[in-house]
């Protein structure tokens, strides 16, 4: 009986792409694996495990902390942590990077960002969220501890990045530079399985995601590139498309697999837009250019951008090359004073 690969074959099929690793990828993917069956058990059930709603906190970002944020980001911590495949991990829900200098870890060659449980504000709703991880080779010394040099990486440096998107189904996508695969997960067997081999974007597509309710505080060129997108013109296929799920990771997986463009722009009361360049933009600006896409904060490739600090925002336009193309040139032909 013909059955589709698991995670965990593909990625000891796909181990020869790293000549170098002695399989230390390898085990930290599979950590990620674990991490995210468990945080996706967690979400599944949290309206009865009295683990919804605000946590009363707040996160580095002044945003209200969800109890599952807590929970997801402790989850990834002590995954990653027991695997000794990494040397330090930064995510969203902490000001500052953590380092695990103990024996084990402080040889470990790599470090990984993360943005534990993106949307979380949707759980209470049960609109789809997800996970998205960065990983980076350090560049500190091995044996030293980790440095915030290791994070403030662009993201042209990143060796493998991913996400996964606890929707009606769950599922872990990721690229480790060889093309995008997508795993669709299996709770009755407990496996993530090979669903979406080699995923491509299309160069062109119909739907527009962006919150309109901020249209006031948009830069022009972002304003016109939405009036064209609405006007009717069935030569170029329009008007397109509006969905905006108000979760990057389940828009930005709909534009995956259908075609489009997902747009966070500066505006007047976010000056950089509200996306983070190290634990969002960057990991999906990898896949989405290894499945023949384009990222950008509107003039720059988001990947080019050197960082220079840990949560830094930037404007974001990913999707569709001919999309983040049309938007681009918007942006240049009507730039805002
Ligand atoms: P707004 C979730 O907080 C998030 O970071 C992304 O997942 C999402 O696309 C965006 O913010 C939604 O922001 O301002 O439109 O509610």
């Amino acid at each position: 009986m013909k059955r589709h690969i698991t995670l965990g074959e593909f990625i000891i099929e796909n181990q020869k792409d790293f000549p170098y690793a002695k399989g230390e990828l390898s085990a930290l993917l599979s950590s990620i694996r674990l991490a995210g069956k468990m945080v996706n058990q967690g979400i599944n059930k949290a309206g009865l495990a009295e683990i919804v709603g605000a946590a009363g906190g707040e996160n580095v970002q002044g945003e209200d902390q969800q109890k599952l944020d807590v929970i997801a980001n402790d989850m990834f911590i002590s995954t990653l942590r027991k695997r000794g495949e990494i040397c330090g991990l930064a995510s969203e829900e902490m000001e500052d990077h953590i380092v695990f200098d103990d024996a084990i870890h402080s040889d470990a060659k790599y470090v990984v960002l993360i943005d534990p449980l993106d949307g979380s504000s949707n759980i209470d709703v049960n609109v789809s969220v997800g996970t998205i991880f960065s990983i980076y080779r350090r560049v500190s010394e091995p044996g030293s501890p980790a440095t915030l040099e290791d994070f403030l990486q662009p993201g042209n440096k990143q060796i493998a990045a991913g996400y996964l998107v606890y929707g009606t189904s769950t599922m872990l996508v990721y690229t480790t530079g060889n093309g995008v695969n997508a795993f669709t997960y299996d709770p009755g067997i407990g496996s993530f399985f090979l669903s979406h081999p080699n995923m491509k974007v299309k160069e062109n597509g119909k739907i527009y995601s962006i919150n309109e309710g901020n249209y006031v505080h948009m830069p022009e060129g972002v304003k016109r590139y939405i009036k064209w997108c609405q006007e009717l013109d069935p030569a170029t296929n329009r008007p397109l498309t509006s969905r905006y799920i108000g979760s990057l990771v389940a828009d930005f997986h709909r534009n995956l697999l259908k075609g489009g463009i997902y747009i966070y722009p500066q505006g007047t009361t976010a000056p950089n837009g509200k996306l983070r360049l190290l634990y969002e933009c960057n990991p999906m600006a990898y896949l989405i250019e290894q499945a023949g896409g384009k990222a950008s904060d509107g003039k720059t490739r988001i990947m080019d951008i050197d960082p220079t600090e840990l949560h830094q925002r930037v404007p974001f336009f990913c999707g569709s090359s001919e999309m983040v193309d049309k938007a681009e040139w918007f942006l240049k032909e009507y730039p805002s004073d």
